[in-house]
């Protein structure tokens, strides 16, 4: 069905859904937001709640729907299914969350989707591969958030160590989005300076247990977040709006979305993140960035560790 490039959905309307479509609704990228949740209530609530706002944001329409509502969106966003419960990993959710992707991709499929579909739920990598696989959709067009959120972590966290615009900060999380993410050091920069040189002119003096430290920061945040608040969602509802952005302007920024490999750093038929050019149409192309050895056998460590929990999966 020809999609309408001004329409978008999201699936799951819990504490990441409903962040996602007040952020969405602030951003006035779209005319139209169709939510769907399996407790349907919960959707028409949310609708009605972030309704309230546009009066103050500018005018759309933000609506509970069903499947046939949504197959002319240009941009899908599954956030549907479990989260993570203090002291789980995203991995230990596979399981519950392939069986509702399970409910939910083919239906979606069926209806000859010609638009984007942006997995959010966890283990993302995981379900990003399983979707592209239950729906059929060119790989091009079946994307995870992946290390956005991670990247954002880090960016926010050098910019306080560093006290210096997040903005100006390159760098990226790569690899799993999870505890085999690898901070991409070799290649961060600030406006072109290598960090070890800024780090130094700031004043620390130790450059390898300051990366250790933020990294490990930027790994922990979503354990240290869910103990406190038993779940996280501006965050990545920002990442959310910030993807949406790249698609609806066709931007082609690059952004370490969630994405099918085939062979960049020796990597194949499995989902993770790294820097891509994304586009209207979709992923464009992955971005070879600089890695140490150090780094890439961390990559493919965090590869193998998806591709076995694929490899046990029943598609
Ligand atoms: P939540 O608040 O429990 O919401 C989940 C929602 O999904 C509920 O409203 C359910 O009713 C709904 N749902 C369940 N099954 C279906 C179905 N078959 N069809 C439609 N709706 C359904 O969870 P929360 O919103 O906190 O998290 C959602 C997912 O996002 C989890 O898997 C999280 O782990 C994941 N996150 C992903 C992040 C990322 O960076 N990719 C970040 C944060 C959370």
């Amino acid at each position: 069905m020809k999609n309408n490039p001004k329409k978008a959905a999201v699936i799951g309307c819990g504490f990441v859904g409903a962040a996602t479509a007040f952020t969405l609704m602030q951003s006035k990228l779209f005319s139209e937001l169709v939510l769907l949740d399996a407790n349907h209530d919960k959707a028409v609530g949310e609708a009605e709640d972030i309704g309230h706002g546009i009066p103050f944001a500018g005018e759309m329409d933000i609506y509970a729907g069903d499947y046939d509502d949504i197959a002319d969106c240009s941009i899908i966003i599954v956030t549907a299914g479990a989260n993570q419960k203090p002291n789980e990993t995203r991995l230990d959710l596979v399981q519950k969350n392939v069986a509702i992707y399970k409910s939910i991709i083919p239906e979606i499929a069926k209806r000859n989707y010609e638009g984007i579909l942006l997995i959010v739920s966890n283990p993302v990598d995981i379900l990003t591969y399983v979707a592209q696989k239950l729906s059929g959709l060119p790989e091009r067009r079946v994307i995870g958030s992946g290390t956005v959120l991670d990247t954002a972590r880090l960016k926010y966290a050098l910019s306080q160590h560093l006290n210096v615009d997040s903005r100006n900060i390159h760098s990226f999380i790569i690899g799993e989005h999870g505890d085999s993410e690898i901070a991409a050091w070799s290649s961060t920069n600030i406006s072109g300076v290598p960090l070890d040189d800024f780090l130094e002119m700031r004043g620390h003096m130790h450059p390898d247990m300051d990366k250790q430290e933020i990294a490990e920061k930027v790994k922990n945040s979503a354990y240290d977040i869910i103990a406190k608040k038993h779940a996280t969602y501006y965050g990545i509802a920002m990442s959310v709006r910030r993807i949406c952005e790249c698609i609806v302007r066709d931007e082609k920024s690059i952004l370490p979305i969630s994405t099918v490999m085939h062979g960049d750093f020796g990597i194949e038929d499995v989902c993770l993140s790294m820097p891509t050019i994304l586009s209207a149409e979709g992923v464009e192309t992955h971005i070879p960035i600089e890695l140490s050895e150090k780094e890439h056998t961390s990559l493919k460590k965090s590869a193998d560790t998806l591709k076995n929990i694929i490899a046990g999966l029943d598609l």
